[in-house]
């Protein structure tokens, strides 16, 4: 958050205002009538003729920007191990309108979340804590609570681990979910945590513990019964999401991504 701005956030709840990020001022209220009436309110301060310059100076920056990630994204597409904004790209342009997208994907969600158009309720789940290990499950969750939705769980490698055995519920089950998992072999949010600090760890390029080593995904969704694939294009990615609402059960991809170097 840029540090010049005032935060104000509004909850129907009065305990959540402040309580996971400061805040500069917190409303509590329902949503549809207090956006309604600070609408009223900020209407009367800012004449019509300059809210209407903002509004179209910040959809020009706004468009101007995406299209510049999107070219970025584009040059990037190519063949495995992809690189992470070229395969977040690739996903959330192939997603169905209606799917949703259970993100527990660490440095890969961060570039989800550039590209990602979050324009539908409840089409993407995340959480507001930090502990590892929820993503396979709530993604079952999800689909069995709300079949009528498609659903793509998208997982670092890491991350999918500490929660593994919801694969065996999606195979009891038969629960239609496309597992992604975001396969570079490490951990790389800690390498990059420790890269920031500038310690002993970056400037020797030895990041001890935070490597995965070859991990084979299909032998994993194979062990609980899952069927499985490799990705290994951009394009394949695309086409593995754009079918989701035709599976029938469960379905793995790993997706060898580039890693930290
Ligand atoms: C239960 C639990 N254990 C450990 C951690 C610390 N931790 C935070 S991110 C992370 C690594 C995530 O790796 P991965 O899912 O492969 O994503 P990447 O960083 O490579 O994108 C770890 C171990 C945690 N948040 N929760």
């Amino acid at each position: 958050m840029p540090e010049h701005l005032t935060v104000v956030q509004l909850d129907t709840d009065p305990a959540e205002p402040g309580r996971n990020f400061p805040v500069d001022l917190g409303l509590a209220g329902a949503l549809e009538p207090s956006l309604a009436a600070l609408a009223g309110h900020i209407g009367q301060q800012v004449p019509a003729r300059l809210a209407r310059r903002r509004t179209e100076s910040a959809t020009e920056s706004h468009t101007a920007e995406w299209s510049k990630l999107e070219l970025e994204a584009l040059a990037a597409r190519g063949r495995a191990p992809l690189d992470p904004l070229a395969a977040a790209h690739a996903l959330a342009t192939s997603l169905p309108d209606d799917a949703v997208l259970v993100e527990e994907a660490i440095t890969t969600g961060v570039q989800l979340r550039r590209v990602l158009r979050r324009d539908r309720p409840g089409g993407y789940v995340h959480t507001v804590g930090g502990g590892l290990g929820w993503g396979i499950g709530a993604a079952v969750g999800h689909r069995l609570g709300a079949p009528d939705r498609p659903v793509v769980a998208v997982l670092g490698d890491g991350s999918a681990m500490f929660g593994l055995q919801g694969l065996w519920s999606a195979a009891r089950y038969q629960v239609p979910v496309l597992f992604v998992v975001a396969a570079n072999g490490e951990y790389r949010t800690l390498k990059d945590t420790l890269d920031a600090r500038g310690g002993r760890s970056a400037s020797q390029g030895r990041y001890v513990g935070l490597d995965l080593g070859e991990l084979d995904w299909r032998l994993a969704a194979q062990f609980f019964g899952v069927p499985a694939g490799r990705v290994r294009d951009t394009e394949e990615l695309g086409e593995a999401v754009a079918t989701v609402a035709a599976l029938e059960g469960p379905l793995l991809v790993e997706v060898p991504l580039r890693g930290h170097r």
